[in-house]
C-alpha cells in the first residue's frame, strides 16, 4: 500500500503533493514501483496537525482518486475518519475505507462500508491525534489492542458489514511510545490470530528515527524495512508505506526466504 498525502503538513512528506497534478504523478510512480493499493488522504493524523473541513478534505482528494482510480491500476483506498469524504472517495473510483478511528469518530462510517459493500481498515488509535502521545498508557498493549480491534470488529459486523472485507491494523505511532510499538510488532501474531488480514505502518515514523540515535523521517527507510520484514514473518499482509519500490524488494526477499506470497490475502 503506497502513501499519496494530498496535504500541507503530513509527518513527512507535507506540501509535496498538494496539487493534484504532483499527487496523480506520485500515485503513478509508486503505481509503477508495484504498490497494490494506493491509500490517498487529505488529513494529516499527526500529533498537532490542525483540523481539516470535510469540504476541504474532499477537494484535495476527489481529484486525485478520479485519475488514479483505473480498471487496470491498483484499488485506491481513501485514508479518512469522515463519511462525507468517504463517500465522496468511493463514488470516485476507491474501494477501500481506511479510518484511523475504526469507526469511532463517524459511526455512519460502517453502514457506509455495508451499503457500498467497500473494504474498510480499522485502526487502533489511543483516543484522538491531538492528545494520543501524551503519556500513553497500557497495562498490556497487545492484549488491549487486541481487545479494541475484536471490538471494532464486532460493531462493523453488527452494522452490517461483511467480515471478509474487513481488514484490521495495530495503529504503529498513535497514542504508542517506542517501547508499545516494539512489543506489538515483537507480538503480532497475537493480533494475526483475530483472523482478519493484518496492516502495518511503521513507515518512517518517528520511532524508528528514535532508536538510532534521531534519524530525520527521510532517513528512516532501513528501520521502516526491518520492522516490515519482522511483520511479514509474524503474518502481515499489508504494508503501509512512503518508499514502494524498496520495500517491495525487501519483501520479495522475505516472501521467497519464507515461501508465502505477499501482500494479495485479502
Ligand atoms: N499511519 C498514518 C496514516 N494513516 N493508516 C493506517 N491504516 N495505518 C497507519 O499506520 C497509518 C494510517 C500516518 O502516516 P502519514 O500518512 O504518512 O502521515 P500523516 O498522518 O501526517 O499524513
Amino acid at each position: 500500500m503506497g502513501v499519496v498525502n494530498v496535504t500541507p503538513d503530513s509527518f513527512s512528506d507535507g506540501g509535496l503533493f498538494l496539487d493534484a497534478d504532483a499527487a496523480v504523478e506520485h500515485g503513478l510512480r509508486l503505481a509503477g514501483e508495484g504498490a497494490d493499493i494506493l491509500d490517498v488522504g487529505g488529513e494529516s493524523t499527526r500529533p498537532g496537525a490542525e483540523p481539516v473541513s470535510e469540504d476541504e478534505e474532499r477537494r484535495r482528494v476527489v481529484p486525485v482518486i478520479e485519475r488514479l482510480a483505473t480498471r487496470r491500476g491498483p484499488r485506491i483506498s481513501i485514508d479518512t475518519t469522515k463519511v462525507s469524504v468517504a463517500r465522496a472517495a468511493l463514488e470516485a473510483g476507491a474501494t477501500l475505507v481506511n479510518d484511523v478511528s475504526a469507526f469511532r469518530f463517524d459511526p455512519g462510517m460502517a453502514a457506509l462500508a455495508a451499503e457500498t459493500g467497500a473494504g474498510c481498515c480499522l485502526m487502533h488509535m489511543l483516543g484522538e491525534p491531538r492528545t494520543m502521545q501524551e503519556d500513553p498508557r497500557y497495562d498490556d498493549v497487545v492484549s488491549e489492542v487486541k481487545a479494541f480491534l475484536e471490538e471494532r470488529l464486532a460493531f462493523a459486523l453488527s452494522e452490517g458489514v461483511d467480515e471478509e472485507r474487513v481488514w484490521l491494523d495495530p495503529g504503529i505511532g498513535f497514542g504508542k511510545t517506542v517501547e508499545h510499538n516494539l512489543e506489538l510488532l515483537r507480538r503480532l501474531d497475537e493480533i494475526v490470530a483475530i483472523g482478519r488480514p493484518v496492516v502495518v505502518g511503521t513507515s518512517r515514523k518517528s520511532f524508528l528515527g528514535k532508536l538510532v540515535g534521531g534519524r530525520d523521517e527521510g532517513e528512516r527507510l532501513p528501520g521502516t524495512i526491518a520492522t516490515n520484514v519482522l511483520a511479514f514473518e509474524r503474518g502481515a499482509i499489508v504494508f503501509r508505506v512512503h518508499d514502494v519500490a524498496q520495500n517491495a524488494d525487501a519483501l520479495a526477499v522475505a516472501a521467497a526466504t519464507v515461501s508465502r506470497d505477499v501482500g494479495r490475502g485479502a
